[in-house]
């Protein structure tokens, strides 16, 4: 009988340890933290691995890419780029394709993947068609995400492009403001500020010969109403995406000395105190710096000629001046009525 009795329960914990195996700790399941350029999602704040959803649809539709200008741009959720995706180390994340509108085949190549084509081949869509696919996110950094449905280098030159931050465990240092940026190149048939409609050009892209190059999918997209902003004494975090599809960019910010640089977005170990930092192509670096002085900053690829072509932005500081730091005569007679 005790025999029988020591059976049953030795049974009973069995069945229990088994049901333990077959459902781990229970994931919870939310929605992906995501933005559109310049924003970026706020910092996550939960401490254990989600399974999060990431939901993509694609389009192919006339926008803007400079005054004057349209561009059949080919996008993920209506935007070039596409929405910076925020996750922590860990996390499973769904990643749900929605071509149903689309006119063409296409899919995501997530640098932030582990295992063949970065997704690319599980979340092939053809037009009409949904997908998904599920992936864990195993390396913190800042990774590039773009499409790679053939012809690949037409379908990252027609704007299907973004950015997702994968945090780690502690998170990054708190900082006052973050702002998402991505630089690209738009070949097209038409010389640059031709007005009407731009078609993309093959043969000016196998030459490496942009007619555009620009931050956030137009022009000067960083400019007047579209600027960023910050104040004296804040820390200005930028994630900093470029792909290209053929330039490297020498992002540099005049006026600022990059405190911090996680430089090709790994961050196992930042530099401090850089000028100048190299983006290839299909990569990512973030940049922090603190504003000391007010006044206009000017986000630049320092081969410099590129500003002529659309790769410039300001970043606009308000707040005391700080004549310690930086101190200007001409102004100050300027002030004086001389
Ligand atoms: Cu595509």
């Amino acid at each position: 009988m005790k025999i029988a009795l020591a059976l049953v329960v030795f049974l009973s914990l069995a069945a229990l340890s088994a049901c333990n195996r077959s459902s781990p700790a229970k994931e919870t399941s939310e929605p992906a933290s995501i933005t559109f350029a310049p924003a970026v999602p706020a910092p996550i704040t939960r401490t254990k691995p989600a399974h999060v959803v990431v939901d993509l649809s694609l389009s192919e539709e006339e926008r803007p890419l400079a005054d004057g200008v349209t561009y059949e741009f080919w996008s993920y959720n209506g935007h070039t780029p596409g929405p910076f995706i925020r996750l922590r180390v860990g996390d499973t994340f769904e990643v749900r394709l929605d071509n149903s509108k689309g006119k063409l085949t296409h899919t995501v190549d997530f640098h932030a993947v582990t295992g063949p084509g970065g997704g690319a081949g599980a979340l092939m869509t053809n037009p009409g068609e949904k997908s998904s696919a599920t992936f864990r996110a195993l390396n913190p950094g800042l990774f590039i995400y773009h499409c790679a449905a053939p012809p690949i280098p037409a379908h990252i030159a027609n704007g299907l492009y973004g950015l997702v931050l994968v945090e780690p465990e502690k998170g990054l240092p708190k900082v006052d403001r973050e702002y998402y940026i991505m630089q690209s190149e738009f070949y097209t048939e038409q010389e640059i500020g031709t007005s009407g409609v731009a078609t993309f050009s093959s043969t000016k892209g196998y030459l490496e010969k942009p007619e555009y190059v620009v931050f956030n999918g137009h022009a000067q997209a960083l400019t007047g109403k579209g600027s960023l902003k910050a104040k004296v004494g804040e820390t200005v975090r930028l994630y900093v995406g470029n792909i290209g599809p053929n330039l490297v960019s020498s992002f540099h910010v005049i006026g600022e000395i990059f405190d911090t640089v996680y430089n090709e977005g790994s961050l196992a170990s930042p530099q401090s105190g850089v000028q100048t930092t190299l983006i290839p192509s299909g990569g990512a670096a973030i940049v922090d710096f603190k504003v000391q002085v007010p006044g206009d900053y000017v986000l630049v690829d320092h081969s410099i000629f590129r500003i002529d072509r659309g790769a410039v932005g300001i970043l606009s500081a308000t707040g005391d001046e700080a004549p310690s730091v930086f101190h200007s005569e001409k102004l100050a007679s300027a002030g004086s009525g001389h």
